[in-house]
C-alpha cells in the first residue's frame, strides 16, 4: 500500500485492521436507525432534517429548513419556534411519563437521588423563577460552575427556559479561567457550590468563585448550592444560599417559546492561541441534532433503557449528551458526581450493576485506564445489562475496542466510536448500531444527513485509500453560530482555509481506507512528517499499546537535524510488569515491535517509560508539554493539566534515568 512520496503511509498498521463485527440479527430486528436512512437523507437532506426536527415540539413551525445565504452563518429551521427546557422536561410529563426517572444521581460517599421527570420540571420551573428574580432574562448569560450535581442541570434547563444563556466552566478550572470566560461573556449571576467530593475528600469550589468574582464587573450574584457543608467566606453583596432563593420558588412557570436560532450556550474550548473560544450554539437546529443522534447512536428506548454517559457537564459531551439529548428523549440516565476508582477501582462496574445501566458511553483515555487496572475488576460485576457502549474525545486504538468489547461488552455489545467536536454540537461520524459492520479503531461513516470530505492542501478529495484533511463540506443543524463577540476568529478559524469551497476546516487528518470507511488520525498538529513520511502519532501509540507490556503511550514528533522530525514515545507499562521492563532491553524491545508493526520508519528514536501521562481535565494528552520534555525545552504552560504535577514527576524521572 506504501506510495512513492510516502503520503499514504499513515495508517497501514490499522489499516490492515481487518477484524469485522457484523451487527447480530436480534441488534438489527430492533435498532432504531435502519441502512435506508442513508438513502432518505442523500436523497433529500432538508426533507430528511425536517423528519429530525419533527421529533420536538415547536410552538410554531419552522417556515424554512435552512437558510445559509449569510455563509458561515447559518440558520436552520428558520421562523419555527420553540421551548428547549419545555421539550427536555413538560412535554413529558405532559404525555404520561411523569414518574419516569430522569435522573440517577449517584454521589461519590454513595448518597443518591433519583429525580422523575414530574420532579425534575418542578425543580427547573423554581430555579428559573429564582434566576427571574435575581434579574436573568432572555439573553442574559449566567455562568455556572458546579461538579456533577443535579442543580447543574437544572440550572442548564432553567437558562434554556428564560432564553438565557448558560456558560458552563468546568469545576477543575482555576479562578483566573474562570474570570476570563465570565468576563468575555459578562455573565450577570454565577452559580456554583461550597464544594465537591473528589476521591472520597470534600474539596472546596466557592474559594474559586471568590477570587475570580473580585474583578469582574457584570456579576450582580452568585448562587450557592450546599454540597459538603464545609465553611465557606461569605460575600454578603453577592452571595445567596440556593436553598434560600431556589427552595421557596413556585414550581409552576411558564415557559416561552423563543425563535429556533435563540442563543442556547456559550462553552468555551482551547484553540492554537492562549485565548478560549466562546463556541456559540442556538435552540431549534441544536436540539434537534442532539435528539436524533442521541436516539440513532446509541438505539435509546426511553421506556426499558438506562443511559449513563461518564463525561463532565463542563464539556461539550456533558451539554449534548447528558443535558440535551438524553433529556430531549425522554431517557433515563445515571449521573454520577465522583472518580472512578472511589471507594475502589470497580465503581463504574457497581454504578452499572446497580442501576442496569445499558447504555454506556465514555472515553478512550478511560477505557485504557480500565485496561491498567485490569479485566479482572469489572469480571467481578454483573455488566449483562450492556447493550452499547460508546466512545469520544479521541482516536480509540484497536486494542482498547477490542478490550472494551470483550471485557465490558461481553464479547457482544456494539461499539459506537463517535467522532463529533464543542463546534459541532452533535455527533457527526460514528457507526450505528444494528447497522454497521463494526470495525475496530474506525468511526466509519459520517451519519445520514452529514457531510464530510476528506481534502488535501488545495480541497480536493483524496478519495478512497487516500490520507488528508478532514473538512465538512455542507451546514449541519447543530453547527456553532460564531464564537462569542468575534466573527472574525469565526471565520478565520474554521472558514478561511478553504475559503473558494465553503468548507469547514475540522482541524483534524482523516484517511478513507480501501472500505471507504474513515479513520480519524488526531488533529492535524499531532501528525508528525518523518523524512518526508507523514506518520500519526495514533498510530504509533496505537502499536505501541498492541504490546502486551504497554499500559498506555503518547507519542510526539520532536524536531531532528536529519529527519525533520523525530518519533519520541512516554510509555507507561502495566501493573505487574517486572521493574526491569523500563531497562534497555525492554525498550529495545519496544522499537523493534513498533518497526514490525509500522514499518522501520516509525521505529521511535526515543522511548520513555513515566509514570503518569500529562492531561487536560477532559483527559486528552498534552502532547505540547510532552515536545518539550522530548525537544529539551523549558516545560511550557501547565495551568490546564488535571494534576500540574505530572511533569515534575517525568522530568525528575528521567534525571534519575528511571
Ligand atoms: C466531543 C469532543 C474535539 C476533538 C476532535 C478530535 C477529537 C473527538 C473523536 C476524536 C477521533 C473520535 N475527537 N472524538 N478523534 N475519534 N471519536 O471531544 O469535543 O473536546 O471539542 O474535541 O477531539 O480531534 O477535533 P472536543
Amino acid at each position: 500500500m506504501s506510495q512513492p512520496d510516502g503520503q499514504n503511509n499513515t495508517l497501514d498498521n490499522l489499516l490492515s485492521e481487518n477484524r469485522t463485527f457484523p451487527p447480530s440479527p436480534e441488534f438489527a430486528a430492533q435498532a432504531n436507525a435502519t441502512a435506508e436512512w442513508y438513502e432518505q437523507a442523500a436523497a433529500d437532506r432538508e426533507a430528511f432534517w425536517s423528519e429530525q426536527a419533527a421529533r420536538l415540539h415547536w410552538d410554531t413551525k419552522w417556515s424554512q429548513v435552512l437558510d445559509w445565504s449569510d455563509a458561515p452563518f447559518a440558520k436552520w429551521f428558520v421562523g419555527g419556534k420553540l421551548n428547549v427546557a419545555y421539550n427536555c422536561v413538560d412535554r413529558h410529563v405532559e404525555s404520561g411519563a411523569g414518574d419516569r426517572v430522569a435522573i440517577y444521581w449517584e454521589g461519590e460517599p454513595g448518597d443518591s437521588r433519583a429525580i422523575t421527570y414530574a420532579e425534575l420540571q418542578r425543580e427547573v420551573s423554581k430555579t428559573a423563577n429564582a434566576l427571574a428574580e435575581l434579574g436573568v432574562g432572555s439573553g442574559d448569560r449566567v455562568a455556572i460552575y458546579l461538579p456533577m450535581l443535579p442543580e447543574a442541570v437544572f440550572s442548564m434547563l432553567a437558562c434554556a427556559r428564560l432564553g438565557a444563556l448558560h456558560s458552563v466552566v468546568f469545576g477543575g478550572f482555576s479562578s483566573e479561567a474562570l474570570r476570563s470566560r465570565i468576563n468575555d461573556a459578562e455573565a450577570k449571576v454565577v452559580i456554583t457550590c461550597d464544594g465537591q467530593y473528589r476521591r472520597g475528600k470534600p474539596m472546596p469550589l466557592k474559594a474559586n468563585v471568590d477570587e475570580a468574582v473580585t474583578a469582574t464587573p457584570s456579576v450582580q450574584h452568585v448562587l450557592v448550592v450546599q454540597r459538603t457543608g464545609e465553611d465557606v467566606a461569605w460575600n454578603s453583596g453577592l452571595d445567596a444560599w440556593w436553598h434560600d432563593v431556589v427552595d421557596r420558588q413556585s414550581t409552576r412557570h411558564t415557559p416561552e417559546a423563543f425563535d429556533s436560532e435563540h442563543p442556547l450556550y456559550i462553552l468555551y474550548t482551547s484553540g492554537t492561541t492562549g485565548k478560549p473560544k466562546g463556541i456559540l450554539h442556538t435552540s431549534g437546529g441544536y436540539l434537534t441534532q442532539a435528539a436524533y443522534t442521541h436516539s440513532a447512536v446509541f438505539d435509546l428506548k426511553p421506556e426499558s433503557d438506562v443511559y449513563w454517559c461518564t463525561a463532565d457537564i463542563g464539556w461539550v459531551t456533558g451539554h449534548t449528551y447528558i443535558v440535551y439529548g438524553p433529556l430531549a428523549n425522554g431517557a433515563s440516565q445515571v449521573i454520577y458526581e465522583g472518580t472512578p476508582n472511589t471507594p475502589d477501582e470497580g465503581r463504574h462496574w457497581d454504578i452499572v450493576q446497580k442501576y442496569g445501566v445499558s447504555l454506556y458511553y465514555t472515553a478512550p483515555t478511560t477505557i485504557r485506564t480500565f485496561m491498567k487496572w485490569g479485566a479482572d475488576i469489572p469480571a467481578q460485576y454483573d455488566l449483562s445489562s450492556l447493550r452499547v457502549l460508546g466512545s469520544v474525545g479521541e482516536p480509540i486504538n484497536p486494542e482498547a475496542w477490542m478490550w472494551y468489547r470483550e471485557h465490558i461488552g461481553g464479547g457482544t455489545a456494539p461499539i459506537v466510536d463517535t467522532w463529533w467536536q464543542t463546534e459541532t454540537g452533535a455527533i457527526m461520524i460514528s457507526p450505528l448500531p444494528g447497522v454497521t459492520e463494526a470495525k475496530p479503531g474506525s468511526a466509519q461513516t459520517p451519519l445520514p444527513g452529514i457531510s464530510v470530505a476528506v481534502v488535501d492542501e488545495n480541497g480536493d478529495e483524496v478519495g478512497a485509500g487516500g490520507g488528508g484533511l478532514l473538512v465538512l463540506d455542507k451546514p449541519w443543524p447543530a453547527m456553532l453560530r460564531g464564537i462569542w463577540g468575534d466573527d472574525e476568529r469565526f471565520r478565520e478559524t474554521y472558514w478561511s482555509k478553504f475559503a473558494d469551497k465553503g468548507f469547514y476546516f475540522a482541524g483534524d487528518g482523516a484517511k478513507y481506507d480501501e472500505d471507504g470507511d474513515l479513520w480519524l488520525l488526531g488533529r492535524v498538529d499531532d501528525v508528525m512528517n518523518v523524512s518526508g513520511h507523514r506518520i500519526s502519532t495514533t498510530e504509533v501509540e496505537s502499536a505501541l499499546v498492541s504490546h502486551d507490556t504497554v499500559a498506555e503511550a503518547a507519542v510526539v514528533g520532536a524536531s531532528d537535524a536529519t529527519t525533520g522530525q523525530g518519533i519520541v514515545a512516554f510509555v507507561i507499562l502495566r501493573g505487574g510488569t517486572d521493574d526491569a521492563a523500563s531497562g534497555d532491553t525492554a525498550i529495545a524491545a519496544l522499537r523493534e515491535h513498533v518497526a514490525r508493526e509500522i514499518g522501520p520508519i516509525a521505529k521511535p528514536r526515543q522511548i520513555m517509560v513515566v509514570g503518569e501521562l500529562p492531561k487536560t481535565r477532559s483527559g486528552k494528552i498534552m502532547r505540547r508539554l510532552l515536545r518539550d520534555v522530548a525537544e529539551n525545552r523549558e516545560i511550557g504552560d501547565v495551568s490546564t493539566l488535571a494534576d500540574s504535577s505530572v511533569m515534575d514527576q517525568i522530568s525528575a524521572g528521567l534525571k534519575t534515568g528511571s
